[in-house]
């Protein structure tokens, strides 16, 4: 068994009980979680009484010096990231960060080099990539079973009503592309690789909301392929397939669907097999949210085997800068009525 290691949250809030569970389930594993934290005494105190945590605080900065966690979650709304990132790097505490990185791409750099400067573990808890039918995917293309994917299609469409749960939604002034475009663009990136330049269309269909809520994105890899990549929180067809991303993905050799339900269907050399890629409804989860939970327990356990190893995360806080910057292109794009070509690496 390996060492122990004591893990705190920052943040109580909606989505915070997936990573509380997840870790929970880590225990196994060598995770005690030791402390949460909210800026809202009652949550933090409930937190804590529900999941068997031994300690809550208020302050997440005294919760770092006091508790001492060898990693802290931080599962707060993206406007307090760079101040708690910061604050962390600062006392040498390996960070996950949910996504969105940070507000702006500044304030995403200013993190990174946070990061690179004090030599601390620093990375994004960008999910979607570890969802079961995408590792399923992963394993699809690494394995050739498609040859060199050079056309895809990812397609992220709802009108499932997510402001009942997140409803600070309906304010964002970037919205779909800041909230689930970093989700979409990530799986362009992990699939088909880094971007060369990309255009753009957003538009706000439901009147009620602040910021867009439909993006549409044309992207050119470096490695020739191109993807369209789309989401929307404002579609009206039925059946919704909430939280579902589908896909398509096209190579040389064959092809792979993502249909609604998770099932996979993939041609390869001729062949055409379908398999459930669905993910386990796990033991505190429910649909339709089973295939993000199993996912957030899927990235914990990723960032912890990460850490132990002394590596960076797939999703690491320079990785995930690749995929906010794509965000920010987009946004350019959509302005100015352009195409964006993309900086070269960091
Ligand atoms: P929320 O508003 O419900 O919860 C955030 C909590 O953080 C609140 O309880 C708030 O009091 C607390 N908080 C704010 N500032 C704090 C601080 N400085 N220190 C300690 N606590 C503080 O928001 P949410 O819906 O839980 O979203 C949290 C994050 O999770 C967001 O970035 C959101 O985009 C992300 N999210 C990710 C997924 C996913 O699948 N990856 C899904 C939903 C939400
Ligand atoms: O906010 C969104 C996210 O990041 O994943 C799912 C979500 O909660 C609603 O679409």
């Amino acid at each position: 068994m390996a060492d122990r290691i004591a893990v705190a949250v920052v943040g109580c809030g909606f989505f915070a009980r997936n990573h509380l569970h997840a870790w929970k389930d880590l225990a196994a594993e060598g995770v005690d979680l030791v402390a949460v934290c909210d800026i809202d005494p009652a949550k933090a105190q409930a937190a804590a009484a529900a999941f068997g945590v031994p300690h809550w605080y208020d302050d997440a900065e005294r919760m770092l010096r006091e508790a001492k966690p060898g990693l802290v979650d931080i599962v707060t709304r993206v406007e307090t990231h760079l101040d708690l990132v910061e604050r962390a790097m600062a006392l040498r505490v390996p960070t996950i960060v949910q996504k969105p990185f940070g507000p702006d791409l500044a304030a995403c750099r200013v993190m990174v080099d946070a990061a690179r400067t004090a030599s601390v573990f620093l990375a994004v808890h960008e999910n979607f990539r570890f969802q079961a039918p995408m590792r399923r995917i992963g394993e699809l293309l690494r394995s050739g079973a498609i040859g060199d994917p050079s056309w895809a299609r990812i397609s992220f469409r709802t009108g499932y009503d997510i402001y009942k749960g997140q409803p600070y939604l309906l304010t964002e002034e970037r919205f779909v592309i800041i909230d689930l475009g970093v989700h979409v663009l990530d799986l362009a990136r992990a699939f088909l690789g880094e971007v060369e330049h990309l255009s753009a269309e957003l538009q706000r269909r439901n009147p009620n909301v602040r910021g867009e809520d439909t993006a549409t994105m044309l992207l050119r890899h470096r490695s020739g392929a191109v993807s369209v990549v789309e989401c929307t929180y404002e579609c009206r067809r039925l059946p919704d397939n909430f939280p579902e991303t589908l896909m398509e993905i096209e190579g040389p050799r064959g092809a792979i669907l993502l249909k609604p339900g998770s099932v996979l269907e993939v041609t390869s050399n001729g062949a055409v097999t379908t398999e459930d890629a669905d993910a386990p409804v796990l033991e505190w989860a429910e649909r339709p949210w089973h295939i993000i939970q199993e996912s957030v327990l899927a990235t914990c356990a990723h960032m912890l085997a990460a850490l132990r190893a002394g590596r960076e995360a797939d999703t690491s806080a320079r990785d995930n800068f690749e995929t906010f910057s794509l965000c920010e292109a987009t946004y350019e794009a959509a302005r100015d009525g352009r195409a964006v070509r993309l900086g070269g690496s960091r």
